[in-house]
């Protein structure tokens, strides 16, 4: 049986099936550097549970049978993330234009391999899959995940972790909240303050914490090494408590506010009409275009209560200008649309439609993250410990799976859509433990939303393979909530 998730756009089942056998090799063609990564991090999958050795070889290599890694660029049919995977019972074929869909392929076989073979320790086997050929190309560029680590701060190695799991369904986004009133993140060499003082607080009172921008690189670049962009979130004109208590001079009169844990959101407002206010924000935006490789810089604009209506456009117009001259485009929450947007700025639905709806009619392009779908620290039923339920409407896994980008907004097509984005806020999100029990199961529905074609998914046909993935997930350690919707293995 094939247990995939997010389920392949094409596939055609073969007779008999592959055994991996222990003396296996992977092998890659060309013999080049980045594809022996990717075939490094399939080995490094493969080898805890099976306890094979696994060699990285070149194709032409004589040896035993196993599994074929190779780039073949005239294949453009699959586009810049997609592969075809044929399994033969004298092993495996993966091809792809870019290494991106390598790496995409190589989920796909460790999916089909038993769930044993994500467990850490060795496993006994046989390891064997159905023969099969698929082709897979995903259906949005933009499948992400947002973490907030303004209201509680989590350690670089727990954004890895997110990273991986992230990975095994095929997530190319991860969006990080950098900063909110609760809290600020990340160490701004022009500004230390904001990180030395402005991180030293969360929603619980906890001691806080911030990335220097060294760890913060390591996250960029374990990201980059799993196809992961990383998005950057500096939150603004509002939720900038942490910012205004860390450095009195953003203040209008200049005296600095009380550092904030509550949970009121929005209340703060950044200075629009002191020139010091965007020296702050093009120092801030110069370093973090520093560290992010990717096109986006984030800028919130969300809840901005305590701003005036003209002031808020004053200021949106100017932010995205310094964005622009660092080369950069800007992300904002639908609330920017209130404001006049450069063509390319693309708009996060979350909770406003028409917001969106119009955004959309202007032109821009769209990410969608439905609080009453994505937002995974909603609670799943009333029973649920952690997680809000503000939107009125808990997400169990099915909420979380029946709903189709191309309808969810009225009248605004997929051509105005670049993908999904599930959220993670994190006020009552303290530990690994509770990040692992809100996104799953509820994430995979979210990956499979982003990238198999809406006429393939099923609920009745996702409900079996959600199960199956109930034991891989308890194979990685993953802790998640049994919803009584999924007769889990
Ligand atoms: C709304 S989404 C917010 C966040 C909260 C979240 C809690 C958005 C742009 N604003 O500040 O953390 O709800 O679910």
């Amino acid at each position: 049986m094939r247990y995939l998730i997010p389920l392949p756009g094409l596939i055609k089942p073969d007779e008999g099936t592959y055994t991996l056998p222990s003396d296996a090799a992977i092998f890659v063609r060309p013999d080049q550097e980045e594809i022996r990564r990717v075939g490094g991090f399939l080995a490094d999958c493969l080898r805890p549970a099976t306890g094979f050795e696994l060699p990285l070889l070149p194709a032409d290599a004589p040896s035993t049978d196993g599994i074929l890694l190779t780039i073949e660029e005239e294949r453009t049919d699959l586009g810049e993330e997609g592969y075809e995977l044929i399994v033969e019972p004298n092993g495996i074929l993966l091809r792809a234009p870019y290494l991106t869909g390598l790496f995409h392929g190589v989920q796909t076989i460790r999916q089909l391999l038993p769930p044993a073979i994500e467990s850490h320790a060795k496993q006994l086997g046989a390891w064997q899959v159905d023969c099969v050929t698929i082709q897979d190309v995903p259906r949005f560029g933009w499948r992400g995940v947002m973490l907030d680590v303004a209201r509680h701060f989590f350690p670089v190695t727990a954004v890895k972790r997110l990273i991986d799991q992230m990975a095994y369904y095929k997530f190319n986004i991860l969006h990080i909240h950098l900063t909110d009133d609760q809290g600020w993140r990340l160490m701004i060499r022009s500004w230390p303050r904001l990180a030395e003082y402005g991180g030293t607080t969360d929603f619980t009172g906890g001691r806080g914490g911030f990335y220097t921008q060294e760890e913060y690189g390591q996250i960029v670049e374990y990201a980059a090494a799993r196809y992961i962009d990383v998005i950057p979130e500096v939150e603004m004109p509002a939720h900038v408590n942490s910012a205004l208590a860390s450095y009195a001079v953003l203040n209008d009169p200049e005296m600095a506010c009380p550092l904030y844990t509550g949970y009121e959101g929005g209340s703060s407002s950044l200075a629009i009409h002191k020139e010091v206010t965007y020296q702050f924000l093009e120092d801030t935006l110069r370093e973090l275009a520093e560290l992010t490789p990717g096109p986006y810089i984030h800028i919130g604009g969300d809840e901005a209560h305590s701003t005036d209506e003209t002031d808020y456009k004053i200021f949106i117009d100017r932010v995205q200008k310094i964005v622009q001259g660092l080369g950069k485009k800007c992300i904002g929450w639908e609330e920017i649309s209130r404001a006049d947007l450069l063509p390319d700025t693309v708009v996060q639905h979350w909770w406003q439609a028409p917001l969106a709806q119009e955004a959309a009619r202007r032109g821009h392009k769209l990410i969608l993250s439905p609080a009453s779908r994505v937002y995974l620290d909603i609670k799943y039923d009333a029973s649920t410990s952690l997680g809000l339920d503000w939107t009125k409407q808990y997400i169990e896994v099915q909420d979380a799976y029946n709903w189709d980008p191309a309808s969810i907004l009225g009248d605004v097509t997929e051509k105005s859509i670049l993908g999904v984005e599930a959220e993670l806020w994190t006020e009552t999100i303290v530990t690994v433990d509770d990040i692992d029990y809100m996104l799953f199961p509820r994430l995979p529905a979210c990956a499979e939303i982003g990238w198999t074609p809406q006429e393939k998914r099923r609920w009745e046909d996702y409900c079996p393979r959600l199960a199956n993935h109930g034991q891989r997930l308890a194979a990685m350690g993953i802790k998640f909530y049994r919803s009584p919707q999924v007769s889990w293995e």
